[in-house]
């Protein structure tokens, strides 16, 4: 299988993260992409390429201008406007309430006031080099989908930072933009043929449901954990099935705590089973493995086994597959649940 890799990922390096009320290290750093290089590096199927420059086209397709615009200048301007930080992180989150009965905002200048106003949260910072590496990310997502397309059976695109959690207009849990809608948006646009986004991250892909609620011709399947307990907290619930010509292209299913391999392959199935009805000519897989028992983050208890049993099923569905990485931050074993993953799917 081939692997779309850039040492890119290395420039988007934050050192600290504000979570759970506190700051501390990062659970998104460097040494879990580079772990999962070297697990699949050590394994002579896997065959690396470096991603192709796509520029911003297919990005504006998904996404607000404005957002691209803004990470590609905002941390340079913070630097001059307030200070010198290694991180930068919003104080303020535009809220519409706060104008109720004024009209809403347009776009304000202060870079204080921007960053509230294209980020949802607090443990997403932006660093130096983050625009380059979320550029390169993206990259890395739609050069392992012109492998596909060129007629492999399937690629994995080692995309950081990670994308499921970037809406059209906003950035935040860990994602700058939307690495899997960007390449399920450049199939359609390429071949007009209908897309499926399998997201088996523990955290529900707000951001990939949002791109399409209201589209038919991607559909988004997603299994997590129960957003009544669980991050991203205010979507994922299971009556969450799209609108308009959208409607009934969502399917969500929350997962209830410590749910081990064989109940999680059985929803998994049901997920198959939703995918082969909507007949995709395409499917991406956004692949998170923060649902492994000891990640450190979330609370089901998948096994290196279940993520082998995972990538079996769904090859099953004999769909051309682009594979991309989303979240896992057990980084002692991430590398070999990839590896459990993608072999699993082509054995
Ligand atoms: C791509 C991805 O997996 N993003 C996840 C972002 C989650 N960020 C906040 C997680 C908050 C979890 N708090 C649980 C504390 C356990 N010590
Ligand atoms: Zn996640």
């Amino acid at each position: 299988m081939q692997v779309v890799y850039s040492p890119q990922h290395l420039l988007h390096d934050p050192a600290t993260e504000i979570e759970s009320s506190t700051s501390h290290s990062p659970f998104e750093h460097t040494g879990r992409a580079e772990t999962i290089k070297a697990s699949l590096l050590a394994d002579p199927r896997f065959a690396f390429r470096a991603p192709s420059d796509h520029g911003a086209e297919p990005i504006t397709a998904v996404h607000d201008a404005g957002l691209v615009k803004f990470l590609s200048e905002a941390w340079a301007e913070y630097q001059q406007v307030v200070g010198a930080r290694r991180e930068v992180v919003p104080d303020m989150f535009y809220r519409h309430e706060l104008r109720n009965e004024m009209g809403d905002s347009a776009e304000p200048e202060s870079v204080v006031a921007r960053l509230g106003w294209w980020c949802f949260e607090t443990t997403t910072p932006l660093t130096e080099g983050t625009y380059a590496a979320a550029r390169a990310a993206v990259d890395t997502a739609l050069t392992a989908t012109d492998v596909v397309l060129g007629g492999e059976r399937a690629a994995y695109g080692l995309c950081r930072p990670p994308g499921h959690h970037a809406t059209r207009d906003l950035y935040g849990g860990y994602c700058f933009f939307n690495n899997a809608a960007i390449a399920a948006h450049e199939i359609v646009a390429r071949t007009g043929g209908k897309v499926t986004v399998l997201d088996v991250d523990y955290h529900h892909g707000n951001g990939t449901q949002e791109i399409f609620y209201d589209r038919d011709d991607v559909q988004y399947v997603s299994l997590h954990g129960d957003p009544r307990r669980a991050y991203p907290y205010f979507t994922g619930h299971a009556d969450e099935t799209g609108s308009g010509r959208g409607l009934g292209a969502t399917f969500n299913v929350p997962l209830p705590k410590r749910m081990a391999d064989d109940a999680y392959i059985s929803a998994l199935s049901t997920c198959a089973e939703k995918i082969a009805a909507f007949k995709p000519t395409a499917l991406i897989v956004s692949l998170g493995l923060d649902t492994f028992i000891t990640d450190p983050i979330a609370d089901l208890a998948v096994t290196t086994e279940g993520f082998a049993r995972s990538g079996a099923l769904l090859a099953q569905l004999g769909l051309p597959t682009i594979v991309l990485q989303e979240g896992g931050y057990d980084v002692e074993a991430l590398g070999r649940n990839v590896h459990a993953w993608l072999t699993g799917f082509s054995a």
